[in-house]
């Protein structure tokens, strides 16, 4: 590749992944929700924060399919009910909805 494309193609790179919304690292964490609800096409509160042992409820409010799909958890893609799963061991716990890949949520387990 010609020298003079690189940097133009990485500043148009950077724009391109920070225009794919907020991060989850920049998401202020609720403290102490164990709720989260699964909206179209988002899960709100985005980030909460637990202490270890806690069981975290989804509940549907959706008029289309998603579903809850982390490391070691899985819910059915469904438009209502809901989805439960308890954190045993402190950590950071991304999830997505993998029929819409802007829907993405994260459990802290910390102790405080
Ligand atoms: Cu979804």
């Amino acid at each position: 590749m010609r020298r003079w494309l690189v940097a133009p193609l990485a500043v148009l790179a950077l724009v391109a992944l920070v225009g794919c919304g907020e991060s989850l690292d920049d998401a202020e964490p609720e403290v102490g929700a164990t709720q989260v609800t699964v909206e179209d096409n988002e899960f709100s509160a985005r980030v909460i924060q637990v202490p270890p042992g806690t069981e975290v409820t989804w509940t549907w409010d959706a008029n289309n399919d998603h579903n809850v799909v982390g490391d070691g958890f899985q819910s059915d893609a469904q438009q209502d009910g809901t989805f439960a799963h308890a954190f045993a061991d402190p950590g950071t716990y991304d999830y997505r909805c993998t029929l819409h890949g802007s829907m993405t949520g994260r459990v802290i387990v910390a102790a405080d």
